[in-house]
């Protein structure tokens, strides 16, 4: 099965004509890239509708930090956060609304407050119950590789082959959406960069996406801002690393990756149209 596409809604992400930006809007008060900032309802909101008009394809909302070691959020709180921004924005921006949670019932209230992406970074495999929500409300599900919990990841990772075991749980986790009743042409796979990986793994992932772009899902990138580009930068803060995870991006959409997940809109879309261009001429 090769899917270049998603289409739902009134939405079409035609892959084959260019990759796509998904834009990073964080409700928390303690995410490692831009915790804090837009932690105010009014601020989210106004955030997201520039995102919007910078060129943003996706926005991604999400209501509890998955960095290592950061506070759990409760499912009530978590909800709190990102249903009035969802509900604000869902109407007033053309661009779909993702929900990044690993709980079926934060998935569940943000459908209803107008999500139509889910992005889960468990895969599935947190609160299984979120394939359910995911098969029913018939949107995109995002299926991330996560070596281990969040709170423990980073702890001295090992894999005797990391390409092949993050596309064999990726190819397991869309068979378990598939059984749940997700339909395969929803499915989105992501390698999960920084997530109990070292700084050679997420390398060697961005290197050797074809791996996975041949399992035949669209493949989801996320590597804005991580620590990985801090270490190769000599030690930058997140802020500080713009330029690098536009390159970090434009590497990742000339090895095979259909959608980017970033904080920096206008950057990444200058650094895609290259890496674009340059594969079109290759092709
Ligand atoms: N990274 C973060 C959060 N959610 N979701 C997906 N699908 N892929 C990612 O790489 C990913 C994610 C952590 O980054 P943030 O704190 O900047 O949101």
């Amino acid at each position: 099965m090769t899917t270049r596409c998603l289409a739902w809604d009134r939405w079409t992400f035609d892959f084959d004509q260019r990759p796509h930006i998904m834009a990073v809007l964080n409700i928390t008060p303690d995410s490692f890239s831009d915790g804090g900032e837009h932690f105010d309802e009014n601020e989210a909101v106004a955030h997201g509708f520039s995102l919007a008009l910078a060129g943003a394809d996706v926005l991604d909302i999400g209501g509890e930090s998955t960095r290592p070691g950061a506070q759990e959020v409760n499912e009530a709180e978590e909800i709190r956060r990102v249903a009035p921004v969802i509900r604000a924005l869902a109407d007033r921006v053309r661009i779909p609304i993702s929900i990044d949670t690993y709980k079926a019932s934060v998935a569940k209230a943000a459908i209803d407050a107008g999500a139509r992406i889910i992005n889960d970074i468990s895969a599935g495999r947190f609160d299984p119950d979120i394939l359910g929500v995911a098969a029913e409300a018939d949107v995109p599900l995002i299926l991330m590789h996560m070596k281990g919990q969040p709170r423990t990841m980073q702890q001295n990772p090992e894999y005797a082959d990391v390409v092949a075991e993050v596309r064999d749980f990726l190819a397991e986790a869309a068979a378990r959406a598939e059984a749940a009743g997700v339909r395969p042409e929803k499915i989105v796979l992501d390698p999960g960069i920084g997530f109990g990986k070292t700084f050679d793994h997420n390398l060697i992932l961005i290197n050797r996406l074809r791996a996975l772009t041949a399992l035949g899902y669209p493949i989801l990138v996320g590597a804005s801002r991580k620590a990985f580009l801090g270490h190769i930068l000599g030690g930058t803060p997140p802020k500080g690393r713009e330029t690098a995870s536009a390159a970090a991006a434009a590497l990742a959409a000339y090895n095979g990756a259909d959608i980017l997940r970033v904080h920096d809109v206008r950057r990444t879309w200058e650094a895609l149209a290259v890496a674009h261009a340059v594969k079109r001429e290759h092709a």
